[in-house]
């Protein structure tokens, strides 16, 4: 009799996320999605209720990537999900796994388009911003969506998923005997070269006189920091870690050329990626970041990434722990060790550009006017001490000299705006990282960064989550020193004097401002130990900082007479 009792499909799709170890939900409700999140709170999941639906899919997807599997994002309809696209879809571009479950309106309404309260083709709209859209339109099939939807997501090159649940299917009815619910058997499976393949790369590297590692943030994802490890403690071959890498090995290892980056990279002729495309980051691969002459090994689950930008003359496809496990062996065996003269030249390049860099780090403690290095480097004072801490980062120069200035020692500690640069992922990624580890959070922020999603402090301070946001306040995107006419502001403009620490205050949490090193230093220690939230204001001056920051390059300008209206 028990067998033929009747579960709603709301029931069997918790029923079906909990099977598969999936703990949170992170979403915003209304119609027709609120039963479905008190359920799942009755069910012993944690929902996370954000302020806008962004945040909350840029959470899952931050969960997606801490934990290698799935998170879980929940919208509503047509303006919700709109709300969470954006995040869909740079999420997959990230390569970051994650299901975004969207209420919807039942199709007999949308598909005659008949008019319903916030209606929309949810599922058509969805799929060319994510790795797969699904749509369940029976609670029978619960089991298998969830199933799929896991797969899909973890499997081969990670993504964002989109399931799409209509109202008539989150009441309506099956027995769990048919809606088969399972937990999904080798969800990511492992995935070796074959042995030509590993020649090829073993053959170039053996031959190199100026062999180079670029570990980015997919050798991150893999977790592949032992074999990584071992590649580079058998080798001695130079490494640098692209931003969400940092951490993989330590920053302070050995063999990190990150402080010689273009002398290594342009002077590389052999240069293995390990979960690194060679996209816009990366100069699309091309000359002068890249010498025309340099020899591509690269590892990556998707094959089709081989030959995006130039030619991969050693493929490597697989999962990365696999592939390395499988060329360490083989690099072992043919004893390949890097040059040592090759190494000498980048020891001397990284230890000069080291001794500039603690020098300017220096004098910023005590310089009159605070700025990017005085506000920031009290944050790595703080991670050598801490170092499980995790650090979320955006902006432009907040970003870059965050990026350069805050040292990592553990792998996937660090989270930033990714492959397409978004501002707005800051909150979202943070409480994440607090809610999934349990450990400390800190998301340095441009103002302007800090902006887009800073109704999530109100989230923070709900939940009491132990996340001090920095707010590098230079009074604008950019700097807030720009001035085009003189009876507007300029567009890259604003407030200077704003008191975005007041703003944690309102809901409960800490507020510091400060002006200078010291205080800064103060302010962080005393946020860090307290476990509260908090918002640590720093004021530098409004002239700090460069357009665009480091990618200055990328922007086309044009020929202003910006002081003709002065
Ligand atoms: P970064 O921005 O740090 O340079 P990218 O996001 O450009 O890194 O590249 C990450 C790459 O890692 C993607 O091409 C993705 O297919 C690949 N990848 C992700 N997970 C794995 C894995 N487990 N094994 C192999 N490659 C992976
Ligand atoms: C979703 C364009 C790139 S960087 C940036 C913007 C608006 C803000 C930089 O100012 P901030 O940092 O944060 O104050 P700082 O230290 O340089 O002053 N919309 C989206 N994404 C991007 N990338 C932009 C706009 C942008
Ligand atoms: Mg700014």
């Amino acid at each position: 009799m028990a067998d033929e009792e009747k579960f709603s499909g709301a029931d069997l799709l918790i029923d079906a996320l909990q099977e598969n170890g999936i703990k949170n939900i992170y979403g915003l409700i209304g119609i027709p999605v609120t039963d479905f999140a008190r359920l799942a709170e009755i069910k012993g999941m944690k929902y996370y209720g954000f302020r806008r639906e962004d945040a909350a899919v840029d959470a899952a997807a931050a969960a997606g990537f801490i934990n290698g599997k799935p998170g879980v994002a929940l919208t509503v309809s047509a303006p919700g999900f709109l709300n969470g696209l954006a995040a869909l879809a740079q999420a997959t571009k990230n390569c970051f796994p994650f299901i975004m479950i969207s209420g919807s309106s039942d199709r007999h309404i949308i598909d005659l388009d008949r008019g319903d309260y916030e209606g929309l083709d949810q599922y058509n709209r969805a799929k060319p911003f994510c790795k797969a859209a699904y749509r369940v339109d029976r609670a029978q099939d619960m089991g298998l969506a969830v199933a799929r939807a896991i797969r899909t997501a973890v499997s081969g090159r990670p993504g964002g998923v989109y399931l799409d649940l209509p109202a008539a299917t989150i009441s309506d009815m099956s027995t769990k005997a048919d809606a088969k619910i399972y937990k999904v058997v080798d969800p990511a499976p492992k995935q070796e070269p074959a042995d030509e393949a590993i020649d090829r790369a073993v053959d170039l590297l053996k031959n190199a006189k100026h062999p180079v590692i670029v570990l980015g943030k997919g050798a991150a994802y893999a977790r592949s920091e032992e074999e990584v490890k071992e590649l580079v403690d058998t080798t001695k071959i130079p490494f640098l870690p692209m931003s969400m890498a940092k951490g993989l090995l330590p920053d302070n290892h050995p063999s990190s050329a990150a402080s010689a980056r273009s002398l290594s990279l342009g002077g590389a002729d052999v240069v293995l990626l390990i979960g690194a495309r060679l996209n816009w980051l990366l100069s699309n691969g091309e000359s002068p970041l890249f010498s025309q002459d340099a020899k591509f090994i690269q590892i990556d689950i998707d094959a089709t990434e081989f030959d995006s930008n130039r030619e991969i003359q050693a493929p490597l496809q697989g999962d990365i722990k696999s592939v390395l496990q499988k060329l360490n062996k083989a690099v072992k065996a043919a004893g390949i060790t890097a040059p040592q003269d090759w190494l000498d030249e980048i020891a001397t390049k990284v230890n000069s550009n080291n001794e500039k860099f603690a020098a300017k780090i220096k004098a910023s403690h005590t310089s009159s006017t605070f700025g990017y290095f005085g506000a920031i480097t009290p944050i790595n004072e703080l991670m050598q001490k801490h170092p499980d801490t995790y650090i979320v980062s955006e902006g432009a120069n907040t970003l870059d000299n965050g990026r350069n200035l805050i040292g990592m020692q553990l792998p996937r500690h660090r989270l930033d705006t990714g492959t397409w640069g978004v501002m707005g992922i800051g909150l979202g990624y943070a409480i994440a990282a607090a809610v999934e580890t349990g450990k400390p959070v800190i998301a340095l922020e441009g103002d302007s960064a800090f902006g887009f999603d800073a109704m999530e402090m109100e989230t923070i301070c709900r939940y009491n989550l132990p996340i001090t946001v920095v707010v590098v306040n230079n009074g604008g995107i950019y700097n807030g020193a720009d001035q085009v006419v003189a009876d507007q502001l300029s567009p890259t403009t604003l407030d200077a004097n704003a008191h975005y620490e007041y703003l944690s205050k309102a809901f409960g949490g800490d507020s510091y401002f400060v002006t200078n090193y010291n205080e800064m230093k103060d302010a962080l220690e005393k946020a860090y130990e307290s476990g509260r939230p908090n918002i640590i204001n720093a004021q530098i001056a409004k002239t700090m900082g460069k357009e665009s920051g480091h990618i200055g390059n990328l922007n086309p300008t044009l020929n202003l007479d910006k002081d003709a209206n002065l």
